[in-house]
């Protein structure tokens, strides 16, 4: 474990530190401590390197998928201190969302096929970008199961729009923003009939699709155009990871596949019913595409056909238009992963010992030259591997997804097999170091590693099981996400942190200063429309109203209106009462302008809960179907006078 640290330069600064340290703090005392924690100087040197004093900042902010969670987590490098859950595909109580009327209308746009889904498993967070630079503004994530994008405003990180695939039955290979953030790359996974209609596995090859969605993104608002999306189709291969080209290769899309053999289970007699059919080929295929000529194909409507309301691009017209194209790849691939200028494209094979380097100029010129080896069987072009080849390199067992430094060349992978992080480099095909991991990394973050401006310092391994390495809290283990620094000619693991909340695959990191969420709404802001609520509602301005079902005030109508407002300490009116029956609504306006001085609301046993951030209007809407008396209260502890905080629900049978 200690090859990674240079003994003597340890011992050296190990003495420094604590001479000066014991000698700043007037003798021994650091001596002490680390005696009665059992700490070596090393252990000291990283903790230090990791350390935020209290109120301190870190120098980035990550944002890691939350697996079956559905949602996404945020936390600061160096100190891994987790900052937020951001509700996302799950309801998620304590932030309200899913339980006022505002937030269940984003969770809602989420239907599938009319179905209300309450969940999602996040792999591949994206954050939107400027000429390939992360701008801090916009994140993107998908939804695996129930094959979703979700949008985040990062101006106060929260969820704004969900969008439902109208093709896929799964998708994995999204989110990736093209380096303009004009739209959003996005692959199936599990090749299905794109159409909603029942059809035999024996009819995989002819019914069965996989393909890409290409969502227009709008950066000014950060709304997906679904009218301006389309999907491009291709061949039941399951498809799997993709990238954006950038630099010399923007414009185009990479995104791999596996099960090439369309092994099914059931098609070929005599198959073992297991994996070993979807890998028997010796290489799967990279899928090349030109989003650029895509989309501007996918504008002309004989280009086009239209299933469940979406726009597909169907194979042959990709193909005529020299949009699609495919290169063999070590069999089974996971990540591919464009390098900071554009020109190298690392894929690498579960299944494969090697990383396999690409080249843009060389795959230009053989597209251009038409110069295929042959085409499969849905009549697309293949590019010869070898000559698209810039060189592979034997890495180790089970080589998954790779990050970039700003170093020249230097690029780090996770093996899932051997559990280690690996440095080499992509030019010259050398191996630099390799570093432990615990255990069986999958997806690696590196500080904005994967854009034309990486930063390099840190990687962190984000591992999919941590086993041993905390204290045992039942068979389901926490996640374990391991700080690396990479700043020394070799790497060295600085700290563990456990992530309790679903399996993290993937996670990004941008420059803390890159981010500027607002501490407060304009007053009276819908938080998930960004404009003034309905219901704004200011000191003095508090009533309740009864309508009829045309709108109209009237002491007969069965819908109550009530316009609320929440200042320290008081939830003004404080009393309501209503008809059993009746259709109550209630807006609440946080009046506050002080920093976090959030209130809660929630009437008791009416299944309502909201968050209401200074500033914000929010909506929660219950039919009084039960008699009785309901305390409501403040949810958050806000002042000396929180618990005064409360009224009385009166429901009464008229
Ligand atoms: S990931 Cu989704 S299977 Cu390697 Cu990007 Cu974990
Ligand atoms: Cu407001 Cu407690």
């Amino acid at each position: 474990m200690t090859k990674h640290f240079n003994k003597l330069t340890s011992l050296v600064l190990g003495t420094t530190l604590v001479a000066t340290v014991a000698s700043a703090a007037g003798g021994g005392e650091l001596e002490k401590v680390m005696k009665a924690r059992g700490l070596t100087e090393n252990d000291v040197i990283r903790a230090a390197k990791t350390y935020n004093p209290t109120g301190g900042r870190d120098e980035f902010i990550v944002f890691s998928s939350g697996g079956q969670s559905g949602q996404v987590i945020v936390y600061g490098v160096p100190s891994m201190r987790i900052l937020k859950y951001i509700a996302v595909f799950t309801p998620e109580p304590w932030q309200g969302y899913g339980y006022d009327v505002d937030s269940l209308k984003i969770l809602r746009q989420g239907n599938i096929r009319g179905r209300e889904i309450n969940w999602g498993d996040t792999h591949h967070p994206a954050l939107s970008e400027k000429d390939g630079k992360y701008d801090g503004r916009w994140l993107a994530i998908n939804d695996k199961a129930n094959p979703r994008i979700a949008i985040i405003d990062l101006h106060d990180f929260e969820t704004k729009q969900i969008v439902s695939n109208k093709v896929f039955k799964s998708a994995h290979g999204g989110a990736f923003f093209t380096p303009n953030s004009e739209y959003i790359l996005d692959a199936a996974q599990y090749a299905a009939p794109f159409d909603n209609n029942y059809h035999p596995i024996e009819e995989y090859k002819e019914s069965y699709r996989g393909g890409v969605t290409i969502w227009k993104f709008d950066d000014k608002i950060g709304k997906i155009i679904e009218k301006d999306s389309f999907t491009v189709e291709m061949p039941p291969y399951m498809q799997d990871l993709s990238d954006s080209g950038k630099g010399v290769s923007n414009g185009w899309g990479f995104t791999n596949s596996f099960n090439t053999e369309m092994y099914t289970g059931g098609i070929e007699v005599g198959m073992p019913p297991n994996e070993a059919g979807m890998s028997r080929n010796d290489t799967d295929f990279l899928h090349v595409y030109n989003w650029e000529k895509l989309a501007k194909l996918a504008k002309d409507k004989k280009n086009v056909k239209i299933i469940n309301g979406h726009k597909v691009i169907p194979i042959e017209v990709a193909v005529k238009n020299d949009a699609l194209f495919l290169i063999p790849e070590p069999k089974s691939p996971h990540g591919v992963d464009v390098s900071p200028d554009g020109e190298y494209i690392t894929v690498c094979g579960k299944l494969d010992t090697h990383a396999s380097v690409y080249k843009w100029s060389k795959i230009k010129e053989l597209i251009k030259s038409k110069k295929y080896t042959g085409k499969d069987p849905y009549g697309i072009p293949i590019l010869d591997m070898k000559s698209s080849l810039h060189g592979q390199v034997e890495l180790g067992l089970g080589p998954l997804h790779n990050q970039y430094s700003p170093v020249d060349g230097e690029i780090y992978t996770s093996l899932y097999v051997d559990s280690q992080v690996v440095k080499w480099n992509y030019k010259t095909l050398k191996v630099l170091d390799k570093e432990n991991v615990h255990y069986n990394i999958g997806h690696l973050c590196g500080m904005e590693g994967k854009t034309a401006d990486p930063q390099g310092k840190y990687i962190i391994a984000l591992n999919k099981l941590a086993i041993d390495r905390f204290q045992n809290v039942g068979p389901l283990h926490p996640q374990n996400h391991q700080l690396i620094d990479i700043s020394g000619k070799t790497m060295d693991l600085l700290v563990d942190m456990p992530l309790p909340l679903g399996e993290p695959h993937q996670a990004v990191a941008i420059r803390a200063e890159k981010l500027h969420p607002h501490v407060r709404y304009k007053m009276g802001t819908n938080s998930k429309t960004g404009k003034e609520h309905v219901g704004k509602t200011l000191a003095g301005q508090e009533r309740i109203e009864r309508r009829n079902a045309k709108g109209k005030i009237d002491p007969k109508g069965k819908n109550v209106f009530i316009y609320s407002t929440f200042v320290r300490s008081h939830i003004n009116p404080e009393r309501i009462t209503v008809n059993k029956g009746d259709n109550v609504t209630m807006y609440m306006t946080n009046l506050e302008r002080a920093q976090d001085e959030t209130h809660g609301f929630t009437v008791d046993n009416f299944n309502v809960h909201a968050s209401l951030e200074p500033g914000e209007t929010a909506e929660i809407n219950f039919i009084a179907d039960i008699e009785g008396v309901f305390p409501y209260y403040c949810t958050e502890f806000c002042s000396a006078l929180h618990l005064e905080m409360m009224g009385y629900l009166m429901v009464k049978d008229p």
